[in-house]
């Protein structure tokens, strides 16, 4: 498609007062955000150079996953854990959303790239846009400018956004305009395509994210052999100098920004970060399994985040970002739920109006994120914009689990591993809009954000599986696991490192393990300086994995003839450990 064309046939359909190609330079991000901040949209921060703050309509605070929708020709491809809509009877709809939607406003075109210029990776995208705020960010999260579309060949992946809400002439305009009655973020995977209106929250609305790098791409990624997954990735060195790569998949506002960032605990280590969200990982010719991040900034969560539980963060933080729906001090600063200080007297809320500290309610949304470059990060790993991507080592699936799922168990092949991420659940979280701590299936952390069939995507991971002899090991981890009072057993963060070296040592045959019906447990963790009971931690109870072998028995049937037969096997296999470990 010519580029040239399509922008001007947007514009045709949208009817904006202006067009904006954006060059991605910093005099642009400056001047954007300076009408911002002459529109009151932004507010400068005194403490934090370059910084802004700013809230939104308090009806667009996450993600919506009721409103999200896949395109493809048949029902059956999109499967039964996403919205399907007919891509003809949608382009209907958008057609007539789209239509006039930008008037009074301008339409930005970005042109951005996931992945580092140049890599074998990466892929280039085009974000039409009538949202200063989405030009910010983009600007911080990939690498956004003019010198991308001298990259275009002849595919690109065309996405068009909306906030929904036109002007009328003279009309003046709101702090943060949205449609939450009309909203829809559609993706068109075989074309590919995206169209997303009537939100401005970043994973709705920074198309380069969730839509592209993971919707579209996971469905690239099972054509061209490929794996597009919502992880993080780092670095890390043992004592020795020995470094390693591992890969984790949590879902959303589960830790993996601070699992990406995190201050080891055990002297010696060190840990850096290639990213904290996205993972795009190709074999090599080695066999081994490479990643690159294809973003490069970090849209983290605010709140909890502290010098306490993650220092680099709060460095990274520390000037050049931007800040949605966190709380703002009367000294112009940033203030959230567990920053590690008390609420200053006449705290703004992430409303926007002074916060009653006796309202009960927070001062900074849950969801309230941070945006900023991932080069402003102390630990930014050297590696991380190597075009050929870095080794992975090891793949970690996790959720928020109060019981039954140990600290970390290691799966016996890479089968079992498919398994372990195909079995993920995880309580919700304030990222996405619904019952908040409710226990939810999450497979691969990936249930909003598979652009296909998940049972085919499944069988995809382990099509993979047979293309090396180099696999990556995989282990399924919980922090979160508690005690009868409802205490956390395991410190997290920092200490991390504890699990993160057995991993570590496990993938060079050095740390010892224990058979148990679910995988291999540790036999023992470095705890030194720490007062923990490994013996609960570690608790691995066959009346408890017999229910939650039956419950994902029940879960598996929703993927019908799509469901791979490996996997039903090593659910069988499972059963079958757990009622011969009962009778001993
Ligand atoms: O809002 S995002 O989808 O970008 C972040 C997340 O929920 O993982
Ligand atoms: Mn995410």
């Amino acid at each position: 498609m010519n580029y040239k064309i399509w922008i001007d046939e947007i514009a045709e359909l949208c009817q904006p007062s202006r067009v904006h190609l954006c060059d991605g330079s910093d005099e642009e991000y400056n001047s954007i955000a300076a009408s911002m901040v002459s529109h009151q949209t932004l507010i400068p921060l005194k403490k934090r150079p370059g910084s802004f703050w700013c809230h939104s309509h308090p009806d667009d605070v996450a993600r919506v996953e009721e409103c999200t929708f896949i395109c493809c020709k048949e029902k059956v491809d999109a499967g039964p854990t996403n919205n399907w809509c007919d891509p003809q009877e949608m382009h209907r709809r958008l057609k007539s959303l789209f239509a006039g939607c930008m008037r009074g406003r301008t339409m930005y075109v970005i042109p951005y790239c996931m992945g580092p210029i140049g890599s074998p990776f990466s892929k280039i995208g085009i974000e039409i846009t009538d949202s200063p705020y989405v030009v910010l960010n983009m600007k911080i999260m990939t690498r956004m400018g003019l010198h991308v579309l001298k990259q275009i060949k002849s595919d690109f992946v065309p996405g068009v956004h909306s906030v929904g809400v036109p002007l009328k002439p003279g009309e003046k305009d709101v702090p943060w305009p949205c449609n939450p009655s009309d909203r829809v973020i559609a993706h068109f995977p075989h074309e590919p395509s995206i169209w997303s209106f009537g939100s401005g929250y970043g994973g709705n609305a920074l198309l380069g994210k969730k839509c592209f790098a993971l919707r579209i791409a996971s469905v690239l990624a099972r054509n061209e052999s490929w794996l597009a997954e919502h992880m993080l990735i780092l670095g890390i060195t043992n004592p020795q100098g020995q470094k390693k790569y591992i890969a984790a998949a949590f879902p959303s506002a589960c830790g993996k920004t601070n699992l990406a960032m995190l201050t080891p605990t055990l002297p010696g280590w060190k840990v850096e970060c290639v990213g904290d969200d996205i993972a795009w990982m190709r074999f090599g010719s080695d066999g081994r399994l490479y990643a690159i991040n294809p973003e490069a900034g970090y849209f983290g969560v605010a709140p909890g985040t502290s010098m306490k539980t993650n220092p680099n963060a709060m460095k990274t933080i520390a000037h050049d970002a931007l800040f949605t729906n966190v709380a703002l001090t009367p000294d112009r600063d940033v203030w959230w739920e567990g920053i590690g200080s008390e609420p200053p007297p006449g705290l703004i809320s992430w409303l926007g109006s002074l916060w009653d500290p006796k309202s009960g309610k927070p001062a900074s949304h849950p969801n309230a994120r941070f945006t900023v470059s991932a080069k402003q990060n102390p630990i930014y790993d050297p590696e991380a914009e190597n075009p050929l991507g870095v080794p992975i080592s090891a793949i970690i699936f996790g959720g928020r689990r109060a019981s039954v799922v140990p600290l970390v168990v290691e799966a016996f092949n890479w089968a079992h591993g498919v398994f372990f991420g195909a079995s993920v659940s995880s309580e919700m979280t304030a990222a996405a809009k619904g019952e908040i701590g409710k226990l939810r299936h999450d497979p691969f952390a990936m249930l909003p954000f598979c652009g296909y069939n998940m049972g085919d995507y499944f069988n995809h991971w382990l099509e993979m599986g047979k293309k090396s002899h180099q696999l990556p090991r995989i282990y399924y981890v919980n922090w979160f696991r508690k005690d009868e009072e409802g205490k956390y057993l395991w410190p997290g963060f920092g200490e991390n490192v504890r699990v993160l070296k057995w991993i570590f040592e496990r993938t060079s045959n050095l740390a010892p393990a224990k058979l148990s019906p679910i995988g291999h447990l540790p036999t023992t963790l470095d705890l030194s300086g720490l007062d923990i009971d490994l013996k609960k931690l570690f608790h691995v109870s066959a009346q408890e994995w017999q229910q939650e072998a039956q419950e994902l028995a029940s879960y598996f049937k929703l993927f019908k003839d799509q469901m791979p037969p490996v996997l039903l096997d090593e659910l069988k296999h499972l059963m079958q450990r757990l009622s011969e470990h009962e009778k001993v």
